[in-house]
This record gives C-alpha cells, sequence and structure tokens, in this order.
C-alpha cells in the first residue's frame, strides 16, 4: 500500500473543493446545486485505490471526490460545473453528472438508489464476460486472469432506505456478482438523522448480511483501514465470491447541498460537528505517517500548493471555454 499516496489523493481533493466551495459562494457563476464531500475525503480514496483503471465506479450526487479519485479529470470537473462544453458531461449535467469513462468513473446520478442498480448491472456483464472466456477452448480465450472487472458502486445511508438497495442486493448475492456496494455512512439524509429514519439496534450493514453478502462496517475517516478493507473486498470479487459490503462510518463538514456549513445555522448540533472535524480523515493520515516519515508535512504543504494552482487553472480554463450551443441540445440523447 502506498501510503504517502492516498494522503496526497486525499488533500488534493479537499483543495480542490474546498477552493470550489470559495468560488462557488462568491462568484455565484456555477449554476449547479454542489454536494461537497468535504470531511468525506477517506472513503473514495481508499476504496478508488484498490482498484484498476479498468474496474467501473458508479456515484450519487455527493461524486466530486469519487471521480477524482478515480482519476477522472479535474478539468473537465470544473468545466462541468460552470455548464460549459468542455465539461465531462458537455456542459449538460452539472455536478451531479460526472463522468469519465476513459478513467473508469462511469457515471453518477442524483437519483437516490439508482446506480445501485446500474453497478449491479455492470457486474452482471463482467461476470458474463468472464464466464463466456472460460466457456471458449483455451487459445481462443480473452485473457480473463486475475478475473472479472469490478464494479463499485457509492451511496449514502439515506439510499440504502431505497427499495432498489434490496433488489440489487439480493439479485447480486442470487448470482455472486463482482460488485462492491460503499454506503458511505455520515448519518443524515438531508437534515434527518439516522436516528429518526431507521430502528435503533440494526444497521445497514447487517441489513447486507441478512442476503448473504460479505459485509463489514469499520471507520470510514480512517484511509487505511478502508483501503485494506477494499483490497479484501476486490480479490473476494475478483476470485468469484461475489458482492461485497462496505459500511464506512464518516461525516460531511458542510451542509447537504452547498458550500456553507449548516451547523451556522443550527441544522446539525455544533458540538456532533466539531467532534468530527477533530477526526479529520487528511490530519489523522498525515499524524499517522509523520511517525516514520518526518519530512510528510513538507510534502503535504507542497501537494496543497500544486493542487490549488491546479484548482486555479482548471477554473480559469472552464471560465474561457464556450457554453454548449443551442443546436445541439439533442445530441446525444436517446434517439438521435
Ligand atoms: C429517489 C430519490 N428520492 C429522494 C431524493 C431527494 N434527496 C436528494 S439527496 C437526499 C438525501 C441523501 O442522503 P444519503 O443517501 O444519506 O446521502 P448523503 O447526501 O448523506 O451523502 C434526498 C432524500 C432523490 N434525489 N431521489
Amino acid at each position: 500500500m502506498n501510503r504517502a499516496r492516498l494522503l496526497h489523493d486525499m488533500v488534493r481533493i479537499r483543495c480542490a473543493e474546498e477552493i470550489i466551495g470559495d468560488v462557488y459562494r462568491d462568484e455565484q457563476e456555477m449554476r449547479t446545486p454542489v454536494h461537497f464531500s468535504i470531511g468525506q475525503e477517506a472513503t473514495a480514496v481508499g476504496v478508488c485505490a484498490a482498484l484498476r483503471r479498468e474496474d467501473v465506479v458508479y456515484g450519487g450526487h455527493r461524486c466530486h471526490a469519487q471521480y477524482l479519485a478515480k482519476g477522472g479529470d479535474l478539468t473537465a470537473m470544473v468545466a462541468e460545473l460552470y455548464g460549459r462544453r468542455t465539461g465531462c458531461a458537455a456542459g449538460r449535467g452539472g455536478s451531479v453528472h460526472l463522468t469519465d469513462p476513459e478513467a473508469g468513473f462511469a457515471a453518477s446520478s442524483a437519483i437516490l438508489g439508482e446506480m445501485i442498480a446500474v453497478a449491479t448491472g455492470a457486474a452482471w456483464a463482467f461476470a458474463e464476460a468472464v464466464g463466456r472466456a472460460g466457456r471458449q477452448p483455451a487459445g481462443e480465450r480473452p485473457d480473463a486472469e486475475g478475473g472479472p472487472r469490478v464494479a463499485v458502486t457509492f451511496f449514502g445511508d439515506g439510499a440504502s432506505e431505497e427499495g432498489v438497495f434490496h433488489e440489487s442486493l439480493n439479485f447480486a448475492a442470487l448470482h455472486r456478482l463482482p460488485v462492491i456496494y460503499v454506503c458511505e455512512n455520515n448519518r443524515y439524509s438531508l437534515s434527518s438523522d439516522l436516528t429518526s429514519r431507521q430502528p435503533a439496534g440494526h444497521s445497514i450493514t447487517e441489513r447486507a448480511r441478512g442476503y448473504g453478502i460479505t459485509a463489514r462496517r469499520l471507520d470510514g475517516n480512517d484511509v487505511f483501514a478502508v483501503h485494506e478493507a477494499a483490497l479484501e473486498a476486490v480479490r473476494h470479487c475478483r476470485a468469484g465470491d461475489g458482492p461485497y459490503f462496505l459500511e464506512l462510518d464518516t461525516y460531511r463538514w458542510r451542509e447537504h447541498v452547498g458550500p456553507n456549513r449548516d451547523h451556522e445555522q443550527g441544522v446539525r448540533p455544533a458540538d456532533e460537528v466539531e467532534s468530527w472535524m477533530r477526526r479529520c480523515p487528511v490530519r489523522r493520515a498525515a499524524e499517522a505517517l509523520r511517525a516514520t516519515d518526518p519530512g510528510i508535512d513538507a510534502r503535504v504543504e507542497d501537494w496543497r500548493h500544486r493542487a490549488r494552482r491546479e484548482t486555479y487553472a482548471a477554473i480559469d480554463a472552464a471560465k474561457a471555454a464556450p457554453f454548449p450551443d443551442v443546436a445541439d441540445l439533442l445530441t446525444g440523447t436517446y434517439g438521435t
């Protein structure tokens, strides 16, 4: 495991999102809702670093970190937030419809739970591809060595309350599909706390286990633990042992949608937010690395500078790019 790389990726994502948040609020030029993952970076980074490029990730509305962690292009993401033609979804999707197929970030959607089903379908195709390869005569087989590609889907605790979550898990377990379900449990669905939405004494992990799926719940702000667990999940899927479920406990620092801090408006208790901010995944990883790498703080500072330059350059590039042409409105839609 390259522990410094995990920290680097989190630093880059944190810087990019903080800058985007400030610019979003101050300028009012990005005409898209934005759901920040600030405080939750360890989940996306720990999981995506365990994947190959050809494995595919499907995200939900809170997808910036997932997209960037999988290798999605930052410049194209920022252009998408500004609605420009150079955006990763040609300026038509906004922040909840990020995509970078080259990097293996297939799609994201704001319809809760939708991508859980889509990732399950992709995993079915990946399992079928390996099955077909196995049925072909030796010598004619595409290289299925190392097992199937893996599909990963990130979603929140709120999305686990959608019916499609249960249908998908049941189907994946039945067909032993290579799909990793990653529940980023940040305890809130909009402003509703988990305890007001789900019965006490039960967990989302337990429900996944109810379908016979191997499932683990762990500290989602410990990037090294998340990464270890994700490596195990990937091994499990490639070995043909079926789906894997990870419930990662974490917390968002900003409001549900937008750049502000909602505890300042009384939406969440300030002491709760502060206690989670003390468990900052970026700071914890830096502290852990400092023991063996005394130069880590200087490297983090350098990474921050680079990320700042990269993000501001992406903002400048986006502003200089054209908006989509009205004449192209239907290009790429079904039936055209
Ligand atoms: C099918 C559907 N129902 C309701 C919504 C409205 N909605 C948007 S985000 C959200 C809360 C999501 O909470 P969670 O899944 O825990 O993710 P988080 O925002 O905490 O990352 C809701 C209810 C939606 N987008 N789609």
